[in-house]
């Protein structure tokens, strides 16, 4: 209960207001068809057409079940013990796969000393299966089991994580990854990576850094920004942390790791290959509040999917993506060690990999790259397959998605309002099924925001890229457009774990 109080004591909400969510916290897990008394109007996730969208879906027959389970572990980074929360008790959680058309079983045993879900994240999945607590479940009280059950959509590097608190901001992250029947992409081998941003146990807990970035920057008056590009740090807030390419301000918090497949660049992961293989690299942004920019040094990099959908290949030199993002891209494997760097963007630190071919010396970690130029691209920059173009429809509503808040108060927000999960409906964006819908990310703040809308593809313009989040960097606007054909009640949020916790949240609504 405490932790509900402190999180919503954060959210600014007045005194009655948290009275009212004390007694809410003493009673069992609202449901959310409690929640969601008074919204006749609204398909529920227990409404039967969810069901019913699910025959609709493509099946194999085959079904794909797993045990997660969520708890408490020590293991060790940089030299120093810590006890942290992950699956299975490991920093990198299983690698859950099948092919489009499976179903996936997944129980959840919670051994956590609190509720918990999971998140699929950036699958077009029934609603009842999306793992949003006060939305789309009731949170998975400690120590109780919960079933997810439902079919992969589509073909693609996903993930799954917490959507509780910031319970993501520990190891409750891992891959999920969906095969294609028909895969027309050529590779050798097939390696995932995980990227995260890390600091609990070893410097603090997520939820004391949310503590005191919620303060805000507003009592402190006169604070400078200079520090060059790693910024300034006091406490846990960076400041002055800069990315030309994010258009300014690069994140918030300081970091004192940054994890490649859970490990810390004092003890990289080595992959093997032969010289010549072509390799399907998986990236995956778990962190809370880092971009990563990440290349092979004087290798290109052949991107072919942004967000599990295949776009038009591009040959970069790196490719940046925002927290929740993914890349699939094909590395040429050469002889020797070939690093694959992941820079902490505008924080001048850097985590990072190995490809060997068994030949050749281990590059010590002094002796490595720090910067990656040349043709530099982010997921929103591309240009979908025309084969996974939206369909040419004329528009039938349009939601405008001012990004709002700042630094001075930490007030991140929709339109001006700070979300509040006990009262998800109150700023609701109405859509109806068979719906054009167009959304536009108008970004009014000075910082950068990787914005994710659940259950949805959408796409970015007329031909950009297939995503399911994306950049939308200061004083700019995005606009992206998805079609309405998956009904319920889906969570759009910015990626930033800290932004969205303060309320950078909002929620997709199907009206029946
Ligand atoms: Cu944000």
């Amino acid at each position: 209960m405490s932790n509900t109080l402190k999180r919503r004591s954060f959210l600014g909400l007045s005194v009655a207001a948290t009275a009212a969510a004390a007694l809410a916290a003493c009673t069992p897990n609202p449901s959310p068809t409690a929640t969601a008394t008074g919204q006749p109007n609204r398909i529920l996730p227990i409404n039967p057409i969810i069901a019913e969208y699910e025959t609709r879906r493509a099946s194999t027959g085959k079904t794909v079940a797993k045990t997660l389970t969520p708890g408490p572990f020590s293991t060790t980074l940089a030299g120093k013990k810590i006890t942290t929360w992950g699956y299975d008790g490991a920093l990198v959680a299983p690698t859950l796969r099948g092919t489009a058309g499976d179903e996936l079983n997944v129980t959840l045993a919670n051994t956590l000393s609190e509720a918990t879900s999971i998140h699929w994240h950036g699958l077009a999945l029934r609603n009842n299966a999306d793992g949003v607590p006060g939305l789309t479940q009731d949170a998975i009280a400690a120590g109780k089991d919960y079933p997810y059950s439902f079919k992969l959509p589509h073909p693609g590097t996903y993930w799954y994580h917490s959507h509780v608190e910031m319970q993501r901001e520990r190891a409750l992250y891992g891959a999920l990854i969906i095969e294609d029947p028909q895969e027309p992409l050529k590779y050798d081998k097939d390696w995932v990576i995980v990227l995260d941003d890390w600091l609990d146990g070893v410097t603090g807990t997520p939820d004391e850094v949310l503590k005191e970035v919620s303060q805000g920057m507003g009592s402190m008056g006169g604070m400078s920004h200079g520090g060059g590009n790693g910024g300034m740090v006091m406490g846990h807030m960076l400041m002055g942390a800069t990315s030309d390419f994010l258009g300014g301000d690069a994140g918030d918090v300081a970091y004192p790791l940054h994890l490649f497949n859970g490990r810390d660049p004092g003890n990289p992961e080595t992959f093997t290959a032969k010289a010549g293989e072509r390799v399907r690299l998986r990236i995956i942004n778990a962190a809370g509040d880092t971009a990563y920019r990440v290349g092979a040094p004087g290798q290109k990099l052949t991107l072919t999917h942004t967000d599990g959908f295949p776009i038009q290949h591009v040959d970069v030199d790196a490719v940046v993506l925002g927290m929740g993002e993914r890349i699939d891209a094909i590395l040429t494997v050469q002889d020797g060690y070939t690093p694959v760097l992941a820079l902490a963007e505008g924080k001048a630190q850097m985590t990072y990999g190995l490809v060997s071919t068994g030949t050749g010396t281990v590059p010590a970690l002094a002796s490595l790259p720090t910067t990656l130029e040349g043709k530099v691209v982010d997921g929103g920059q591309l240009t979908a397959d025309p084969a996974v173009n939206l369909a040419t429809k004329t528009v039938d509503r349009t939601h405008e998605v001012h990004l709002t808040g700042g630094m001075a108060q930490y007030d991140w927000g929709i339109n001006a309002q700070q979300f509040d999960m006990a009262k998800p409906f109150e700023n609701a964006l109405d859509i109806k099924a068979g719906e054009r819908v167009e959304v536009k990310f108008i970004n009014d703040t000075q910082m950068w925001h990787p914005m994710h809308i659940h259950g949805h593809t959408f796409q970015i313009g007329t031909t950009g890229a297939r995503k399911d989040t994306v950049i939308v960097r200061p004083k700019q606007t995005v606009t992206v457009y998805f079609d309405a054909d998956n009904p319920g009640q889906w969570l759009f949020h910015c990626h930033n774990a800290y932004h969205a916790e303060r309320g950078m949240m909002g929620v997709f609504s199907y009206l029946t």
